[in-house]
């Protein structure tokens, strides 16, 4: 009874702490989340949650999880997997989670209550808008032919069963198991596709001198020595990426920032962290601008990250999570 009492008080914390990004008067966000806490209590709220009651950076000395990586799971490269496999197992974690990924979202402009058919959403620059350092030629590919193809993708996937059309992005890629299996691969691949260009055109903009401020800054300091070390082990993270896919710098729900990548338009979500910054080593990325100099690209990327976006991710995401952990 207490156990379903303190799980009730969670699900009610995280979506109270959610409201708050909520505009005006649609009441559809708050519906879509109510719904799926639902989906949540029935599937997975029976299991007790102790770690949730341990300070977030002492959190990962209580995990005895050994992490489990298959070949399409995205892999840990540097932060703690220990903690990483525990938020994979602890689905009394997924209300929070999700609330926090809808948070990050909204925090930086993007819609999270978009369900399907879904649409391109709009460039906020022009295409020169990244020159010297992405071409217009690069910009308007990327965007205007490869991202809208992930929509369009999406949807013709979506076509045969409409009765997702009530699920958001986020839901796609943190329950790939509801999808059926004969549609599932092609939903989820084209879901991350329109996710992380989402998250990218939001994430890059015209050349800036912004850098990590705030509580986000010391966070950094602390986990990672410096920013500049962040910025290396983010380097050299997506060096590593065989092929194509992303780096990613993610938080957990423990307050921990971990450097993952992911191959193809695979996401960190189902590792249970939500994307802060990512960094799309494709070669249509890069190649027009950079031939293959993979390395180059990603230095003079950097040149056009918005870190205080990165940084209100970070924020938005650790309000739902400090939210839940109080609880205990
Ligand atoms: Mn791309």
């Amino acid at each position: 009874m207490n156990q379903q009492k303190s799980l009730m008080n969670l699900l009610l914390v995280s979506t109270a702490a959610f409201s708050g990004y909520q505009k005006g008067a649609n009441t559809h966000y708050r519906s879509q989340q109510i719904n799926t806490n639902h989906a949540y209590r029935n599937e997975n709220l029976n299991v007790p949650n102790p770690s949730l009651q341990n300070n977030p950076i002492n959190a990962n000395t209580t995990y005895s999880n050994t992490m489990q990586v298959s070949s399409q799971a995205p892999c840990v490269t540097s932060g703690t997997p220990s903690a990483t496999a525990t938020a994979q197992a602890d689905n009394t974690l997924l209300p929070a989670l999700l609330a926090a990924l809808y948070a990050a979202d909204e925090a930086i402009g993007i819609n999270p209550e978009a369900t399907g058919p879904f649409s391109l959403p709009p460039l906020e620059y022009d295409y020169n808008a990244l020159v010297p350092y992405t071409s217009e030629e690069t910009l308007r590919i990327h965007y205007n032919q490869l991202h809208r193809r992930y929509v369009n993708n999406l949807n013709t996937a979506l076509a045969c069963c409409p009765e997702f059309y009530n699920y958001t992005l986020q839901e796609f890629l943190l329950f790939p198991d509801r999808l059926p299996s004969g549609v599932q691969t092609q939903i989820v691949n084209n879901a991350g596709g329109d996710y992380n260009h989402s998250l990218t055109w939001k994430l890059i903009g015209p050349p800036n001198n912004t850098r990590s401020t705030g509580d986000f800054a010391s966070v950094i300091d602390k986990q990672f020595g410096s920013f500049e070390n962040l910025k290396s082990i983010l380097k050299q993270t997506a060096l590593s990426v065989f092929g194509t896919g992303y780096a990613w710098l993610t938080l957990n729900p423990y307050g921990r920032m971990i450097v993952v990548t992911t191959g193809q338009q695979l996401t960190p979500i189902p590792l249970r962290t939500v994307p802060l910054l990512l960094i799309d080593v494709y070669e249509h990325a890069y190649f027009l601008d950079y031939e293959s100099n993979r390395g180059e690209y990603v230095d003079q990327l950097f040149n056009l990250v918005n870190w205080n976006r990165v940084a209100s991710r970070y924020d938005a995401a650790m309000n739902i999570f400090n939210n839940v952990n109080e609880l205990g």
